[in-house]
């Protein structure tokens, strides 16, 4: 139910324990992050004697993974939350709307194997409200106005989360995801903090990433601010798709001439018909291409058989590419 530095909190049939992974695991865990246990995980754990940590042995099998990919350095995966059913994207609306960023979250919700849905909060704050809707609905997700502690807006959170689903927040910080938990528990039990006047920032309240059961029987998870979210997938078989969110392009792209068409330059290109008849914007478009090719990066990179397979393609295809250079020169 938490994650602290070097021990993890357990919650069992005696009440919440402090626990620490075993050796084997932790050794996993150094060797692919993901293996080690991660909020939302089952485990299997046993009491220590004397009051030491309690030791996680085993992490039982996922129905998901909710993993971002890191920032900077080598690709790899960041585990956010294990066995979540929702994705919650949490955007504030005393600013305006960054539809590209929220239409890459609920990317990575579908990437992952959960569902997506807006959460726009500070509804209070926004100066064009039916705009701000429409606009996050065109992203084709539910979505949730919430105005602080307004019943209206808490009740359709709580509709995006059924009773025994496990949600998780994701926004930038300062979004008020925090503040969502404590209006849902009716209690300000988690810390919140202001955001910077100047930009409307936060400020890096919420620091651990934390599971809180909510009244109505619902699991929501809460945790630190995420700017960056690289798209990536928590198993192989999980991810091959962008979800709803792009279920309008897909259609689309339907009517292309070519089975395999790119949108680029080919004939009887629906995409670019649609582009040139206003229908559809090219940020849309263009997004759309940099999370599919983000995708399939993902998906090799989780499944070694088609990373295989592309290495072998990427190598045929230069040597090709070297044979007919040569063949150009002499
Ligand atoms: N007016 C208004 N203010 C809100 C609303 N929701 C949150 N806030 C304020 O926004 C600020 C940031 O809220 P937090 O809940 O700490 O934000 P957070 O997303 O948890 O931020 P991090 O923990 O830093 O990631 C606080 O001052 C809240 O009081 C809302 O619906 N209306
Ligand atoms: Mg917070
Ligand atoms: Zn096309």
């Amino acid at each position: 139910v938490r994650q602290d530095r070097g021990a993890c909190r357990v919650a069992t049939d005696a009440g919440v324990v402090l626990a620490r992974p075993s050796g084997r695991l932790q050794h996993e865990a150094r060797l692919e992050a993901a293996h080690g246990p991660v909020v939302g995980d089952w485990v299997a754990v046993t009491a220590a004697p004397g009051g030491s940590l309690a030791r996680v042995h085993a992490v039982l099998p996922r129905a998901s993974l909710l993993v971002r990919r890191e920032a900077g350095g080598a690709p790899q995966g960041q585990a956010l939350a294990a066995n979540v059913d929702v994705v919650l994207v949490v955007a504030a609306l005393d600013a305006p709307l960054r539809l590209r960023r929220l239409e890459r979250s609920l990317a990575l919700a579908a990437a992952c194997g959960a569902s997506g849905a807006l959460v726009l909060t500070k509804a209070d704050l926004c100066a064009d409200l039916p705009r701000a809707v429409r606009d996050a609905e065109s992203l084709g997700a539910p979505v949730a106005l919430v105005a602080g502690a307004e019943a209206a807006g808490l009740a359709q959170v709580r509709a995006l989360l059924p009773p025994a689903a496990t949600g998780v927040l994701l926004g930038p910080s300062g979004a008020g995801k925090s503040t969502l938990v404590n209006h849902l528990l009716g209690e300000a039990r988690l810390a919140t903090g202001e955001v910077r006047e100047a930009d409307r920032k936060g400020r890096h309240t919420t620091v651990r990433r934390e599971l809180v059961p909510l009244p109505h029987g619902a699991l929501l998870v809460d945790g630190p601010g995420t700017r960056e979210l690289g798209l990536w997938v928590g198993d192989a078989e999980a991810g091959d798709t962008l979800g709803a969110t792009f279920e309008d392009l897909e259609a689309l792209a339907q009517g292309c001439r070519f089975g395999d068409c790119t949108h680029a330059r080919e004939p009887g290109c629906a995409v670019r018909a649609a582009l040139e008849a206003g229908a559809l914007e090219e940020g849309r478009l263009e997004s759309w291409r940099k999370l599919q090719r983000e995708l399939a990066y993902a998906v090799r990179q989780a499944d070694p058989e088609a990373a295989r397979a592309h290495a072998q393609r990427v190598r045929r295809l230069t040597a090709q590419g070297w044979a007919r250079s040569r063949h150009k020169r002499f």
